[in-house]
């Protein structure tokens, strides 16, 4: 078990040298990877963003437990000890080599993996071999020794592997250089002050503008991946007139809009938390792809991220004039933070995050959408996956007790970019009733909504539907997230007494 754990943390110092080759991290991504559907489902909706934390102990215990047979399987010979440290580097080798990250200098971390690994299982074996002689009266070593071997180890797999966690690179400074070249540049588009009565907050819906610390997240990276703005940049090309590469300084020195947009995720299950709001800054997306000048027939906008994730868009609709495509590198005043894509992402509105919104961009390539598949999309979810008229109940919450009277049922509905025009509720399966709309802030954003209603004591339902700006009715029908977005009327069961 220490020679696994030393194979680790040395593999994990080393991966300084080249992002994404840590070998514990590597076989985590892999895992994410080849996860089946059936599996990264249950984990997102059973262990929402915990996910990730589960996915690194459970492996750890699966190391763990496997280290330690093959160390008592070890008594006599090196043999299956030295076999499970060699097997288990070579894994971490093999799955470094076919990470989309790898760069010539990822086999380094693996390879010291698979040397500390052996040095250290044949040293602490020898030890441990020449101390059951020395009991059996032979004049080797004492356990003594062992001990301070074993510690020796133990320390060095620590040291080693925290080593490669507080050294590993910082964006704190890349960020605060961002947010400060934002906060002095001149934009060409402000996004109009939110209206007091866009949320209400007082009845229970989320404060229209999400909090950097609040918005959801969802991503594959088990580490962020962290680029300098000086180091990054964004190739446009495929099938395109004019390939085009654009560096921090190509997006600071083009104009800059900032508007506030609702993102929202095709995982979202009826009722469910992933769907926030925020100011975003940059640069229209679709001007730089008129700049390049995109052929006809490429019908796919593929984007990549710096970890190798990819986002298939319908070229048409990020094309749309109003659409407002972007580029973004701000968020509610300051630099993009990590885990939303420092130094840049992708966002379209009314377009679900998993086919559009990449985090970590550095590249973009028109192509077809038969000549190459999305991340998601290789994973049978959908292919065009528009935003669906959807409404939520946050209060009252499920199974709570409310006292007698009047109450105050509000939440929030959703349908980017058409927008909100009428929400309805229920109680009880009773007449449906025009719930209060908050001001609309624009259609690209959700719509808060609140309604009254006087309560008996007992169990109450209450259901909503929401309209969009066309006159279409959120479904009742009821539809899992996957493979194009969760449908159906929300529903919340609570106790008045
Ligand atoms: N690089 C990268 N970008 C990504 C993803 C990802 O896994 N990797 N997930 C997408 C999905 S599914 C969604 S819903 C949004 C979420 O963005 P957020 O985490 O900033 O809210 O990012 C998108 N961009
Ligand atoms: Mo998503």
């Amino acid at each position: 078990m220490l020679a696994v754990a030393a194979a680790l943390g040395v593999g994990h110092l080393v991966a300084l040298l080249a992002p994404g080759s840590s070998p514990f991290f590597a076989v985590g991504d892999t895992v994410i990877r080849f996860s089946p559907q059936w599996l990264t489902e249950f984990a997102k909706t059973t262990f929402g963003t915990a996910d990730k934390p589960i996915l690194l102990g459970s492996m750890a215990v699966v190391i763990a437990i496997v280290a330690a047979v093959a160390g008592l399987a070890s008594r006599r010979s090196a043999r299956p000890g030295l076999t499970l440290v060699v097997v288990l580097g070579v894994v971490g080798l093999v799955v470094v080599i076919f990470a989309p990250t790898f760069g010539p200098l990822s086999v380094l971390a693996p390879i010291a993996s698979i040397v500390a690994g052996v040095a250290s299982f044949l040293w602490l074996h020898r030890l441990a071999t020449r101390a059951a002689v020395a009991r059996t009266g032979g004049p080797e070593v004492s356990r003594r020794n062992v001990l301070i071997g074993t510690a020796a180890v133990g320390a060095g797999a620590v040291v080693a592997g925290g080593g490669g966690v507080l050294l590993a690179p910082s964006i704190d400074d890349a960020r605060a250089r961002v947010t400060a070249r934002l906060a002095a540049a001149t934009l060409t588009e402000t996004a109009p002050a939110i209206p007091a009565g866009a949320a209400f907050v007082e009845s229970g819906t989320p404060p229209f503008v999400t909090s950097n610390a609040e918005f959801y997240r969802v991503d594959t990276a088990l580490s962020l991946p962290l680029q300098s703005e000086q180091t990054w940049s964004l190739r446009i090309g495929g099938m395109v007139d004019r390939p085009i590469a654009l560096d921090f300084d190509d997006i600071m020195s083009r104009p800059l809009v900032e508007r506030t947009i609702t993102m929202t995720c095709v995982s979202n299950v009826v009722g469910g938390p992933y769907i926030s709001t925020a100011d975003f800054v940059g640069v229209e997306l679709r001007d730089v792809l008129l700049e390049a000048g995109v052929r006809p027939g490429a019908d796919q906008l593929l984007s990549t991220s710096l970890d190798g994730w990819t986002a298939g868009s319908p070229t048409d609709v990020i094309m749309e004039p109003g659409r407002g495509a972007l580029i973004a590198v701000g968020m509610n005043g300051e630099a993009l933070p990590a885990e939303h894509g420092f130094p840049a992402r992708l966002i379209v509105p009314g377009l679900y995050g998993f086919l559009s919104a990449t985090k970590w961009v550095t590249d973009i390539e028109l192509t077809t959408f038969d000549a190459a598949q999305g991340y998601w999309l290789q994973r049978g979810w959908g292919k065009f996956a528009p935003i669906k008229t959807q409404s939520r109940i946050d209060f009252p919450k499920g199974l709570s007790t409310q006292p007698p009277g009047r109450l105050t049922v509000a939440g929030i509905a959703w349908s980017q970019p058409t927008g909100i025009s009428r929400v309805e509720v229920r109680m009880d399966g009773g007449e449906w009733q025009d719930a209060e709309l908050a001001d609309e802030v624009n259609t690209r954003t959700w719509r808060m909504w609140r309604a009254d209603f006087d309560l008996t004591p007992g169990s109450h339902t209450v259901q909503t539907r929401a309209t969009d700006r066309d006159g279409v009715t959120q479904t009742e029908m009821r539809a899992d997230p996957i493979p194009d977005g969760a449908s159906g009327w929300p529903a919340t069961i609570f106790t008045v007494s």
